[in-house]
C-alpha cells in the first residue's frame, strides 16, 4: 500500500518545496528516495516525521519507484530520466529536457489534465512562466477562444535557482553601502557578460537564439501553444529579470474571438476558473503582488480591462509562486492527477 516516490534534485530552491508539497498532498507516500548529487549524498532531509538520507542519484536508484519527480537540471533529467522509465517509475519531469518531444505530454492539470493518458513513462512540467499563463487564459480560451497573446513578464530571480537568491541580496547590500556590486550569475550563468540585478531590470532571461528571442521566450511560445493544443493562436513574449526573489508577473495583452465581451465577464470566468483567483478591485487598490502571491499555489490575477481601441483586445495582470505552482505543485499536482486518472496505483 502506498507509493515508492523519488525527489532528484532535493537540496535545490524547487527540490525541498517538492518535500513539502508532497507533505501537504494526500498522495499517500510509502518510501521516499531523497536524490541528488554526489556532493549532497550522506545529508538527510526531514520527511513526515521522519528523516531520510539523502542518495547519490543513479540508474539504479530508480528500481521499484512508483513516480520520481525530477529537478536537478536538463542535463540531469536527459541521463537519468530515461533510466527511471525504463525501470517502471512515471517520471514527471520539471526541466525544458523533453517538453517538446511528441510523446511526452506538457501538463497543467487545470488546462489539460487527459492529456496524461498519452504518456510512455516521462510527463513534462512547463516552465514556471508559462504554467501561470495558462492556467488564468484557459478558461477565456474555452469560453471565448484565443487569436493572440503579448506576455511582458517580471520575472524574480529565484527562476535561476536558490544562489541567484543569495547573489541579490549580497548586490543589493553592496550598493547600499556603496560598494560595487560583484556579478556572477545574472542574467545567466553560462553567457559571457554578467549585469548587476539589484536595482535594475534585465531584458535577458536563457540565451539569445537565432531569431534574436530568448530560450525563455520561445518557451513560453512553444509550450503554450502546445499546452492549449492550439498551433493557430498568435504568441509572442518579451521576458524581463526584475529584482523580486519569488514569484513572476506578467502583463499579458490577449485578443479573443469575439467582440461583444467586456471585462466583466472575463471577471466572471476568472473568479469560477480552477486554481485561479481574481484580486481586481482598482477603487481599492487591490491587485496580485509577487510579496503577496510567495507561499501559495494559486495564480493571482488582476487588472482586468478591455483595450481603449480593440474591441476585443484585453490586458490582464498575472502574478504566481514560480517555484510553486511554477513548479514544485504543478508537478506535485501531476502526480494527484496520475493517481486520480488511475494511472498509478497505490
Ligand atoms: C526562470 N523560467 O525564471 C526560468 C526558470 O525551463 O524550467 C525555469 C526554467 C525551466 O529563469
Amino acid at each position: 500500500e502506498g507509493l515508492n516516490v523519488a525527489v532528484v534534485g532535493v537540496t535545490g530552491a524547487v527540490g525541498t518545496r517538492m518535500l513539502k508539497m508532497l507533505e501537504g498532498s494526500p498522495l499517500p507516500v510509502k518510501i521516499l528516495f531523497p536524490l541528488a548529487s554526489a556532493r549532497s549524498a550522506g545529508k538527510t532531509v526531514f520527511f513526515g516525521d521522519k528523516e531520510w538520507t539523502i542518495k547519490e542519484a543513479k540508474p539504479e536508484s530508480f528500481e521499484n519507484i512508483d513516480i520520481a519527480l525530477f529537478s536537478a537540471g536538463g542535463s540531469v533529467s536527459k541521463v537519468l530520466a530515461p533510466e527511471a522509465a525504463k525501470r517502471g517509475a512515471i517520471v514527471i519531469d520539471n526541466t525544458s529536457a523533453f517538453r517538446m518531444d511528441k510523446d511526452v505530454p506538457l501538463v497543467v492539470p487545470e488546462v489539460n489534465e487527459k492529456a496524461l493518458f498519452d504518456h510512455h513513462g516521462i510527463i513534462a512540467n512547463p516552465n514556471c512562466s508559462t504554467i501561470q499563463m495558462v492556467a488564468a487564459l484557459e478558461p477565456i480560451r474555452k469560453a471565448y477562444g484565443l487569436k493572440r497573446i503579448i506576455v511582458s513578464t517580471y520575472q524574480a530571480v529565484s527562476g535561476a535557482g536558490a544562489k541567484a537568491i543569495a547573489e541579490l541580496e549580497k548586490q543589493s547590500e553592496a550598493v547600499l553601502n556603496g560598494e560595487k556590486p560583484e556579478t556572477v550569475i545574472m542574467p545567466v550563468k553560462s553567457d559571457e557578460k554578467h549585469y548587476q540585478m539589484a536595482f535594475n531590470a534585465i531584458p535577458q532571461i536563457d540565451l539569445f537564439q537565432p531569431n534574436d528571442y530568448t530560450f525563455e521566450e520561445m518557451k513560453m511560445i512553444n509550450e503554450t501553444k502546445k499546452i492549449m493544443e492550439a498551433p493557430e493562436i498568435k504568441v509572442s513574449a518579451t521576458c524581463v529579470r526584475v529584482p523580486v526573489s519569488i514569484s513572476h508577473g506578467e502583463s499579458v495583452y490577449i485578443e479573443i474571438d469575439r467582440n461583444n465581451v467586456n471585462a466583466e465577464n472575463l471577471k466572471e470566468l476568472l473568479r469560477n476558473a480552477p486554481g485561479v483567483v481574481l484580486e481586481d478591485d482598482p477603487a481599492h487598490q487591490i491587485y496580485p503582488m509577487p510579496v503577496n502571491a510567495s507561499g501559495k499555489k494559486e495564480v493571482f490575477v488582476g487588472r482586468v480591462r478591455r483595450d481603449p481601441d480593440v474591441a476585443n483586445g484585453f490586458h490582464l495582470w498575472i502574478v504566481s509562486d514560480n517555484l510553486l505552482k511554477g513548479a514544485a505543485w504543478n508537478s506535485v499536482q501531476i502526480a494527484e492527477s496520475l493517481l486520480k486518472l488511475g494511472l498509478v496505483s497505490a
